[in-house]
């Protein structure tokens, strides 16, 4: 049988971790499991745990470590003889340490996207709440204005993607994220990309991803701009 491939990709908010995502889904067969997807399909449910969920996204926190670890380690569990591709876990040393225990990570992305390019990229976001397809205004907007191509429904903008809250998100994701991306490069599995067009960062990844999916991981690390 062939080996299982796990890999994570992390980035600031805007940064194109669910667009690459989906991409590298695409492309490599990988299951794709999206934290912030997760957390938002907890809150529409409305139960206990998306309550509490609902309180920490609305005001730009980070959902606390427990919460968090056990959300996306039962999905996990569901589909371990998958290989798999995380968005936006783990977010915290804490999350990784959790994660870690479970799953050896065989790569690790890491997206550096100037905050002026974010900034933009997220004030022109639309999402359909029910599937969470994203467009851009810019770069891929819907084929009509403000309607889901799919099913025509009313897209919508996340709270989350108001000024205030984005700079709160951005200040707080460079503290937090630096030693997970610290541990993962110690550990050789970090390859991290700067830029500001995601369809110029792409071909590096999808180039990265065809030689690693067939070969074992090395033990240094890689930094690409393209
Ligand atoms: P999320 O949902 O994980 P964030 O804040 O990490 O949210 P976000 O906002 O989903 O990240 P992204 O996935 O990195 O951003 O980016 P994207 O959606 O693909 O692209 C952003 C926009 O830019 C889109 O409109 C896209 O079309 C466009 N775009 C992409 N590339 C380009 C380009 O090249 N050019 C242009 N012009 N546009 C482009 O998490 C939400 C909240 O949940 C909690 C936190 O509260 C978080 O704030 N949370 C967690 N809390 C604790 N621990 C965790 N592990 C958590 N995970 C989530
Ligand atoms: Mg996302």
């Amino acid at each position: 049988m062939a080996k299982l491939f796990r890999a994570a990709i992390m980035g600031p908010p805007g940064s194109g971790k669910g667009t690459i995502s989906k991409r590298i889904a695409q492309s490599f067969g990988l299951l794709y499991l999206s934290s912030g997807h997760y957390l938002r399909e907890s809150m529409a449910a409305k139960t206990e745990a998306g309550v509490l969920v609902k309180s920490y996204v609305e005001r730009s926190m980070l959902v606390p470590d427990h919460v968090m670890t056990g959300l996306m380690l039962s999905r996990l569990e569901q589909v371990s003889g998958h290989s798999w591709l995380l968005d936006g876990f783990p977010r915290t040393l804490t999350q990784a340490q959790a994660l870690n225990n479970l799953y050896q990570l065989d790569l690790v992305i890491s997206l550096n996207i100037p905050y002026e390019t974010l900034r933009e990229r997220l004030s022109d976001r639309w999402i359909h709440p029910a599937s969470g397809r994203v467009y851009n205004l810019g770069f891929n907007p819907p084929r009509a204005q403000g309607k889901d191509d799919i099913t025509g429904e009313p897209l919508i903008q996340h709270d989350d993607d108001k000024p205030e809250a984005l700079m709160a998100r951005l200040r707080h994701y460079k503290d937090v994220a630096k030693p997970v991306i610290d541990l993962y490069k110690s550990r050789g599995v970090l390859h991290s990309f700067s830029g500001t067009d995601t369809d110029r960062i792409w071909p590096y990844i999808n180039s990265l991803l065809s030689t690693k999916m067939h070969t074992q991981p090395s033990d240094t690390c890689h930094t690409h701009t393209p």
